[in-house]
């Protein structure tokens, strides 16, 4: 598929070797080597066959100083940052739904005329906010028990359970009816005829919390594995579908995609160096 697929020990850097040449003339993704906020991007990347660079996890580290520091390319003084090699360089992004809508309008992922766009940002909006509630688990909880137990009783509830709980906002009830009901869909998809950025979202959602792809289960995924297949059986048919997509199966059966779930993990371990004087 390209550049951004590889198979061997280390990931290749900008300054090495022929991948070198190569880099000015690929999008550039800045991110911590992780799956976290850029892999819906990544997914995007991978099923437009987009080969893009990112910088090793040193030059991440430098990165993240010069953005507490600096105003310019990082605004909101946070990663995800996506430099397009197009449009002279004027295509230059922070923040990860800006990030992902830019690649969705490029290459054709945002539905067929507004009502399927608007759709599709519904689910990405809801996605959004399921991806905090598992993250608040996993990252601020740590996995205690007592919040595994909440989530599973609460986010992971089946549908009927659900309409009768108190708690605010989605569950993943709320995309598997979406699915099982094909309410957006005839095709098997979350909107429309076709994948669309709606569908890398919520395969990026099953598989934080159900850790379906990689081997690299955290206690707290593996424990949420079983409720969630048996409990949400079209959420599941669909993960694997996405998984399938000619772009994104190499890419999830490649060293590329990163291990890590979260940034947060990563920047308790190495954090950032302080800011330039
Ligand atoms: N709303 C932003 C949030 C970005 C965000 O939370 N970035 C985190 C990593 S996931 C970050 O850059 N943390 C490092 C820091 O704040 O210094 C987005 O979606 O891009």
């Amino acid at each position: 598929m390209g550049d951004c697929i590889h198979h061997g020990e280390a990931h290749r850097l900008a300054e090495e070797g022929s991948f070198a040449a190569s880099v000015p003339t690929l999008p550039v993704l800045q991110y911590f080597p992780c799956r976290g906020r850029a892999e819906p991007i990544r997914l995007v990347l991978s099923y437009a066959r987009q080969p893009w660079f990112e910088p090793p996890p040193a030059s991440v580290r430098q990165i993240c100083s010069i953005m507490h520091g600096e105003f310019d390319g990082y605004p909101f003084r946070q990663l995800p940052r996506f430099i397009d090699d197009e449009l002279n360089g004027e295509a230059d992004f922070v923040q990860s739904g800006a990030i992902l809508r830019h690649l969705g309008r490029k290459h054709d992922l945002y539905g067929k005329g507004l009502v399927e766009a608007g759709r599709i940002d519904m689910v990405l909006d809801a996605v959004s906010e399921l991806r905090a509630k598992i993250r608040a688990v996993v990252v601020e909880r740590r996995s205690e028990a007592a919040a595994l137990q909440e989530y599973l009783g609460g986010v992971m509830a089946p549908e009927e359970e659900l309409k009768g709980l108190g708690m605010m906002g989605p569950g993943l009830a709320s995309l598997e009816y979406l699915l099982a009901r094909r309410r957006y869909s005839d095709g098997g998809w979350l909107v429309g005829a076709g994948p669309s950025l709606a569908d890398f979202a919520a395969f990026d959602l099953a598989s934080i919390i159900g850790g379906l792809i990689h081997v690299d289960l955290h206690l707290a995924q593996s424990q949420l594995a079983e409720p969630l297949r048996n409990r949400f059986p079209a959420l599941i048919a669909h993960h694997a579908k996405v998984a399938e997509l000619h772009g994104v199966a190499e890419y999830l059966a490649s060293d590329t995609r990163h291990a890590a779930l979260f940034a947060a993990d990563w920047l308790r371990e190495h954090g950032a160096p302080p800011p330039p004087a």
